[in-house]
């Protein structure tokens, strides 16, 4: 009987310990992406990286979102300009926060959400102040990433969401030395890409 509590107890040990590892391996491999550090900033440092986005007069009043401990997007901060600055676009190791209008959430949100097409029925503006990243294949901008496709930091800049088509504005659909290009272009989250540090903005 006694033998049998102890091949019990250790064996529940074994379990306990077991459980512990695989739990501290876990926290180990999410540190490794930048997405998580993001997310382990405190509430206080995303808010700060979030309005980075954007020119002061802007950022002022924006509302901002931060990653919450489960990984999703909460309030940080209530806004009144209709604004919203969220701390990381990509969550890649480089800081890449964004300030969006109303118009551009909902593109956002839709773009999150897998959405077959935006849904904002003007065009949004968004900041990004910080610069950011996209992926690019061969001379391609693509939305995801693919076998062959790599990151490419953009410089400061801003945006216009809504559907221009390289085709019919004539505009190229990839950087060029005029600064200006339709990122995304042929699909529905197609949107005009405009290297202009927004803190020039004045
Ligand atoms: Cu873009």
């Amino acid at each position: 009987m006694m033998k049998s509590i102890m091949r019990t107890a250790v064996a529940l040990v074994l379990c306990l310990s077991l459980a512990s590892l695989v739990v501290a391996a876990e926290k180990t491999q999410k540190k490794g992406k930048a997405q998580n550090d993001v997310q382990s900033m405190s509430q206080e440092k995303q808010i700060k990286l979030a309005l980075s986005a954007a020119p002061p007069r802007i950022a002022k009043h924006a509302a901002v979102l931060v990653f919450g401990e489960d990984g999703k997007l909460k309030e940080g901060k209530p806004g009144t300009n209709g604004f919203t600055c969220i701390p990381t676009v990509m969550n890649l190791p480089d800081p890449d926060p964004m300030c969006m209008d109303a118009a551009v959430k909902q593109w956002w949100e839709d773009l999150m959400a897998n959405a077959p097409k935006p849904s904002n029925t003007a065009p949004g503006i968004a900041y990004m102040a910080r610069g950011g990243s996209h992926w690019e294949n061969g001379k391609r901008v693509v939305m995801k990433e693919e076998p062959g496709a790599k990151i490419v930091k953009e410089p400061p800049h801003w945006m216009i969401m809504w559907p221009f088509e390289a085709k019919m504005s004539m505009i190229p659909s990839a950087p060029n030395p005029s600064g200006v290009y339709v990122m995304f272009d042929g699909t529905p989250y197609a949107h005009l890409m405009v290297y202009q540090d927004p803190m020039k903005m004045k």
